[in-house]
This record gives C-alpha cells, sequence and structure tokens, in this order.
C-alpha cells in the first residue's frame, strides 16, 4: 500500500495496514525526510520539494513511486489527491487499486450542482431552491418574493462556503447577485450561480456511508460538525444528539440511496444542513474524513480497516441491522494555530515537547512527536483527541479532563478554544449551531492566559517563562519562574520577543510567511488595530494589525518577502 499522504492520516492508515499484515510505502517531502509516517513505514521514498504542489501534488512523482516500488494499491487520505478523479483515474489505469471509490463518484459529488442532482435522481432533497443558473437579479428577488427571506446565493461551482452570499431583502438582491458572481469567477474561473431559501440557523450533520464492490451499502450513524469557525471544524461528535430514532432512520436510508444511485463504493460522507427538525442534503464527501475516528468509536468499526478490505475486494462483513451505536465519542482538533482573540494564526514550529492524554476512553491519533516540526506549508493538524464515554455528559467532562493533561511546547494549540467551546454551557446543552463559534464564543480570554497552561519557553519582554517543580513540606507545586533570555540560554536574542510587541509600536509577524499585500508607507497615520499588511502562512490570509496608534516611520518589507515569526516589519511611533 502505497500512502499518498502525510501527518495524523498517514500514520492512522499505516498503523491498520500493519495490523492487516500490508506492506506500507511512504512518499515524503524534503522537510518530511524524519516525519512520523516516514518512521512507521515499511519503506519511503522522496517526493522533492518543499511546499505541497512541488510534493504531495506532484503526480508524476507519485506515479514514479508507484512503479519502483511495485505498490498494488494506493491510500489517497483526506485532502491533496483524496478528491482528485484523474488522479483516481490515473492510478486504476495502470492496474493499482485506489482506496477510495470509482473516479466516476468522485467527479459527479465534485461540483454541486451534479452532486444535487444525483441526489434529485433518488429523491434526496436539498434546501429548497431553483438550480437554474441565474442571468439576472430580479430572478432572486421573484425566488425570496415566493418562498421568504433571506436566500442565499451560491456559485454552482464552488465549495467550502467560498462565493455564497446571503440576502435579507430584495433591495440587496442586485449587489449580492453581482458579488457572488464576481467572487465565483475569482475562486473558481466559473461565474454559474444560483438561489436558495437560506437557513439562519442550521446545524451540520453527516452520515457516514460504506460500500463494498458487490451492491452492499450501509450508514454507520450520523455526527455532529457545528462546533467550527470559518468552515474549519474545530470539534466533532458521535452521534449527533438530540435527533429522533425515526430523522437518523430517514436520514440513513438517504445518505445509502444517494451513494447507491452514483455507484459508489468504499468509505464516503454525507453532509446535511439540518434545522427546527427538518434535515436538507448538502453534499458527498468521496474521502475518508479528518472525523472518521468518532464514528468507528461508538459504532464499533475500524473503518480503515474494512476500506483496505473493500479495496480488496470483500463483501461487507455486516449489514445494516448488525449497526448499533453505543455511547458518545468527541474529537478534538489539535491544530498548530493561536486561537488568541479568534484570531487562529497559523503557529508553525518545531514541537519541543509533547506529552498526550492517556487512560480509560481516550483515543489520541496523532502525526508528530517531540522533536518533529510543524511545517507552515503543510495542513497544521497534530493530532486528534478523542473520548468516549457511555453518554454525552461524561464523554465531555473525560475530554476536558484528557485536554487538561496535554503538555506542548514549541507551537501554539487550538487547546485553549477547545477548552472554551466544550465547558460552555450552550456547547453541553447542545443548544449550539454552525454560527455559534463565531457569532456567539468570546474567545478574548485566550489572549493572556494561553500561556499558563502551555508550559515553559513562552516569552515576555526579554525574559522566558520556565515552570520548574518546587517541593514545600512534601507537597509538589508547580511554579512559574520568568528567567532572563540569556540565563535561559534563549536563542532568539537578535529577534523581538513577540509578548512585548504590545503597545510598543513594532509590529511583529508572529509566524513564517509571505508577505502578500502592504498597505502602508512611511509617514501614513495609523490606528492600533489597522491592518498594515497581510501575510500568507499556511495555505491562509492573515491580518497583521497596527499595535499602536501614529506615524509609520519604517516598512521594512515589500510584497513576496518571506519574513519570519518574531521579524518587526512596520515601525509606527
Ligand atoms: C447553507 C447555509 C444555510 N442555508 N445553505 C457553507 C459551506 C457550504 N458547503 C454550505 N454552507 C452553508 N450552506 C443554505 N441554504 C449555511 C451554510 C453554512 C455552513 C454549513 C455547514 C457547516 C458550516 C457552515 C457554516 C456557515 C454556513
Amino acid at each position: 500500500m502505497l500512502i499518498a499522504n502525510r501527518g495524523e492520516i498517514a500514520v492512522r492508515v499505516i498503523r491498520a495496514c500493519k495490523e492487516l499484515g500490508i506492506k506500507t510505502v511512504a512518499v515524503y517531502s524534503e522537510l518530511d525526510q524524519d516525519a512520523l509516517h516516514v518512521r512507521l513505514a515499511d519503506e519511503a521514498y522522496a517526493l522533492g520539494g518543499e511546499t505541497a504542489a512541488e510534493s504531495y501534488l506532484n503526480t508524476d512523482k507519485i506515479l514514479g513511486i508507484i512503479e519502483t516500488s511495485k505498490a498494488d494499491a494506493v491510500h489517497p487520505g483526506y485532502g491533496f489527491f483524496s478528491e482528485n478523479a484523474d488522479f483516481a483515474r490515473s492510478i486504476t489505469d495502470r492496474g493499482v487499486k485506489f482506496v477510495g471509490p470509482p473516479p466516476e463518484a468522485i467527479e459527479v459529488m465534485g461540483d454541486k450542482i451534479s452532486a444535487r442532482a444525483a441526489a434529485e435522481k433518488v429523491g434526496v432533497s436539498g434546501v429548497p431552491g431553483n438550480t437554474d443558473f441565474l442571468s439576472e437579479s430580479a430572478e432572486v428577488v421573484a425566488f425570496g418574493n415566493e418562498h421568504g427571506w433571506p436566500v442565499a446565493i451560491k456559485a454552482a461551482f464552488g465549495g467550502g462556503g467560498r462565493g455564497m452570499k446571503v440576502v435579507n431583502s430584495a433591495e440587496e438582491a442586485a449587489d449580492a447577485l453581482e458579488s457572488a458572481q464576481r467572487e465565483a469567477t475569482a475562486y473558481f474561473g466559473r461565474d454559474e450561480c444560483y438561489v436558495e431559501r437560506y437557513l439562519t440557523n442550521p446545524r451540520h450533520i453527516e452520515i457516514q456511508v460504506i460500500f463494498d464492490e458487490h451492491g452492499n451499502g450501509v450508514y454507520l450513524g450520523t455526527r455532529d460538525c457545528s462546533a467550527q469557525r470559518r468552515h474549519q471544524k474545530l470539534i466533532e461528535e458521535a452521534p449527533a444528539f438530540g435527533l429522533s430514532d425515526e430523522i437518523v432512520a430517514a436520514m440513513g436510508a438517504d445518505a445509502v440511496k444517494v451513494g447507491a444511485g452514483s455507484n459508489y463504493t468504499n468509505a464516503g460522507t454525507v453532509e446535511f444542513l439540518y434545522q427546527d427538525g427538518e434535515y436538507f442534503y448538502l453534499e458527498m464527501n468521496t474521502r475518508l474524513q479528518v472525523e472518521h475516528p468518532v464514528t468507528e468509536i461508538v459504532a464499533d468499526v475500524d473503518l480503515v480497516a474494512l476500506q483496505l478490505q473493500i479495496a480488496a475486494g470483500a463483501v461487507l462483513p455486516f449489514t445494516q441491522d448488525d449497526v448499533t451505536i453505543s455511547g458518545h465519542a468527541i474529537e478534538v482538533r489539535i491544530n498548530a494555530e493561536d486561537p488568541a482573540g479568534g484570531a487562529f494564526l497559523p503557529s508553525p514550529g518545531p514541537i519541543d515537547h509533547l506529552i498526550v492524554p492517556s487512560g480509560y476512553g481516550v483515543r489520541w491519533d496523532g502525526g508528530y512527536e517531540a522533536g518533529d516540526v510543524v511545517s507552515q506549508f503543510y495542513d497544521n493538524l497534530i493530532g486528534k483527541l478523542i473520548c468516549w464515554g457511555p453518554d454525552r455528559a461524561t464523554a465531555i467532562e473525560r475530554t476536558l479532563r484528557a485536554l487538561a493533561e496535554f503538555e506542548i511546547v514549541g507551537v501554539k494549540t487550538t487547546i485553549p478554544a477547545d477548552v472554551l467551546i466544550i465547558d460552555h454551557d450552550d456547547f453541553r446543552a447542545g443548544t449550539h449551531s454552525t454560527k455559534w463559534v463565531e457569532s456567539s464564543l468570546d474567545l478574548s480570554s485566550t489572549d493572556g492566559p494561553i500561556e499558563a497552561s502551555s508550559g515553559p519557553g513562552i516569552e515576555k519582554e526579554n525574559k522566558i517563562r520556565r515552570v520548574v517543580d518546587v517541593e514545600v513540606d512534601g507537597k509538589l507545586f508547580n511554579v512559574a519562574v520568568w528567567v532572563p533570555e540569556a540565563a535561559s540560554g534563549g536563542a532568539k536574542a537578535k529577534r523581538k520577543s513577540q509578548a512585548a510587541s504590545g503597545g510598543s509600536g513594532d509590529v511583529v509577524v508572529p509566524m513564517q510567511g509571505t508577505v502578500v499585500k502592504v498597505n502602508v508607507e512611511v509617514g501614513d497615520e495609523v490606528s492600533s488595530g489597522d491592518t498594515v499588511l497581510v501575510l500568507e502562512a499556511m495555505k491562509m490570509e492573515n491580518n497583521i494589525s497596527a499595535d499602536a496608534s501614529g506615524k509609520v516611520t519604517s516598512v521594512n518589507v515589500a510584497v513576496g518577502d518571506s519574513v519570519a515569526g518574531g521579524d518587526i516589519v512596520v515601525t509606527i511611533e
């Protein structure tokens, strides 16, 4: 098995292969020569390159390695080539097995219009709408007047929330259509848009399905993925709480119908929006998803092992009636990001120290160990914590207990935000929707105390925080001590300390990246909070703001420059 991926998902697949006696072939970029997935695989081949495009997306290199390694199957993981029909086809054309659905099914689900048509064909409906392409805003107005406002204008060939415009009234229709078409062209190269009813407070519910190559398919219950920000999921759980057995059975049957109608094979996920007791088909993801472990835990099914067996021609070893869901599982994504103030800025770098939780009902699917480096070039998911409990309340307490055991030094992580979410009354009550994290959750408290739980190595002025153990009258205390940088052997003497930059007028970038836009020049007056430049890091654009009000006295970078975390890019006096 060649695993055309990296990080935790490559590790997950390698582990399943080992248990089934399948030899594994890893591929790696220049930065990943010593990565965990490489260390665990039986063989590893260099792709060369650093960026994803140069390495894990280099089709020719991967196809060459399939040949040299004599691999007879390829697992794509998620991301990268996992939903690329051309890649799947070039694998299967070589007589090599692609662990996933047929290229035709990937293609059908790849664009919204055909994915929606595939569902409608088998009687499964999406949000009420009109899938004819819009040519003028009067059509939007007519739809809104007939079905009620607000409505959503969506890019027909888009995805991931980009190009979706909410229209609250007839007056907004013309501008919204124009803007949706402009965004659709910019992102997807095509401007076709359509209109549907806009659900103001939906939950994101998805159904795991799996089909063998002999016409059998089942669903493995529900997941709720409503705790997300900017279409990035933070926390997922199974089953989705508070749905009646009838709704789950109907959604599950619909999900299997959609897959079967597209000759789907292997593992997949059908996404729905759920609001006020009604559900609406959204799309089908033709890959193994990040959050598959929560389903594995409550359904007691090893999804990756099943994927491999099905790819080898096995008949699904159970029927729908055999599937039972027991207890509750919660997955927390641990990303190398700084959630301070809700910004979630990428925080790549070496992981100097890593202790992961364990104990009853706790699983860690990680892609890194202490000493490994999180690169700015790839997904910054360090790993996933998955906790099981006999019921949701127990799973929540166990997740909080486990999160408190983490010790991660070197990169900032999403853990403080995860704790705030899971410990929140709205999350416990299960009243949150897809909008909740961004609209209702107060992440300002992650600004300061984040250091407290993340151990030594965090800078303050010219000092470094060290946690030392002290015994007082036989009782052990962890005490934080601020020691001078020089005494700590700290290496960052030339760079300005990041935590000290608050209000000093020296605008410091928090991470490595490339400058894509500079908004200020020397002499400009700026106010604290104004965006002075835009930095691209880890495939995301990040606004870098002025930390003080005043006059810009120097601009040290230009568009295209690479910067390192800690660099002073602009000074304000
Ligand atoms: C919607 C919607 C409300 N009404 N469609 C965003 C991503 C894209 N795949 C579908 N999305 C949505 N479509 C209608 N008619 C709300 C969302 C949405 C969302 C959906 C799933 C998970 C998170 C979300 C966050 C914001 C908006």
